[in-house]
């Protein structure tokens, strides 16, 4: 993986005081960003944590999907249900549910922005062996992109960005197992070569993959680098004028199989905007410390801002 760079484009400055922040962009457009509300997104958070661990096949993740679809539908969107049976590594047949909320369905140009909502059954990388084949919180591991996403909704649907939206929130993740890159993502995989609705194809994904963490830092990742050069450059420099560079490094993370590699294999630009850190992913990755009390609304903010910027200065 070669080192790359690029460069933060101009010296865009954010007004405070206003619900909507006006920005100039490099060519000294004025361009309207709505704002976003990190106390909503933290709320949005922590319901999907009160409800339970969201594993497939229990009444918890049953109430996460009504819930998820009832609120895009609140804040506008366009809704359709992909259901699928999808058989799991160890042979469990898991009642997915893919659930999108589409803005501007008749627009061709489409960004894809996606999360998945499912949580882990297994603590397996607990520190305690004891807590193992426990079922994790997942405040961070499926919550956070999920609260960024139905935040930016919340924003969508008082400021149409004029250009086709489609929020995802994808099931079956998280039930994979470590040696078997093939067992994970299964909603994804389902959802990318089953079309969702008649003639569906986004031009373009963005996937967000533990973005509340504390400490947390997103470096490239190197199959959204090799699929999506562009897309990844232009969410940094979005990141950059919202205020974020430091969080967003023009430097490789790693590798990570992920949703956005299912996109991917069937032709769709995707990247992964994932914690990635020298010690490896988010220390309370698996494990049962995955809870609220290790998430931090700032990242969450961090996150939500720069995925706004990036959608209104498109
Ligand atoms: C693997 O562990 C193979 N991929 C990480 C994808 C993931 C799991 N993201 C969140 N949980
Ligand atoms: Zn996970």
């Amino acid at each position: 993986m070669g080192a790359f760079l690029l460069s933060a484009c101009g010296s865009a400055g954010k007004a405070s005081g206003s619900d909507s922040a006006s920005v100039a962009d490099s060519a000294s457009v004025e361009v309207s960003v709505p704002q976003f509300d990190v106390d909503s997104a933290m709320s949005y958070l922590r319901h999907q944590v009160e409800l339970g661990p969201r594993v497939p096949n229990t009444s918890a993740h049953r109430a996460a999907i009504d819930w998820l679809a009832a609120e895009l539908r609140r804040h506008g969107a366009e809704v359709t249900l992909q259901p699928c049976d999808l058989t799991a590594y160890d042979g469990t047949l898991l009642h997915a549910v893919n659930i999108m909320g589409s803005y501007n369905p008749d627009l061709d140009d489409r960004l894809l922005l996606l999360a998945h909502f499912d949580t882990r059954p297994w603590a397996d990388q607990d520190p305690d062996p004891a807590n193992h084949s426990k079922p994790i919180d997942g405040a961070n591991d499926g919550a956070s992109g999920v609260a960024v996403l139905l935040e930016t909704a919340r924003a969508i649907a008082r400021q149409n960005p004029e250009i086709g939206i489609d929020i995802l929130m994808v099931d079956a993740e998280d039930y994979g197992a470590e040696n078997d890159e093939e067992s994970w993502a299964l909603g994804t995989k389902y959802f990318a070569t089953h079309p969702i609705k008649p003639d569906y194809r986004p031009t373009r994904a963005i996937l967000l993959d533990m973005v509340g963490g504390k400490g947390a830092i997103f470096p490239a990742e190197y199959f959204s680098r090799e699929s999506a050069p562009l897309i990844d450059d232009a969410f940094r420099r979005a990141a950059a004028a919202a205020g974020h560079g430091s969080l967003f490094p023009a430097r490789m993370g790693s590798a990570v199989t992920d949703d956005h590699v299912e996109l991917i294999k069937v032709g769709i630009p995707a990247i992964d905007i994932i914690d990635y850190r020298d010690s490896g992913f988010c220390p309370t990755w698996h494990t049962l410390s995955d809870n609220l009390d290790n998430i931090d609304p700032a990242t969450l903010k961090a996150v939500g801002e720069s995925l706004l910027y990036y959608i209104y200065n498109r």
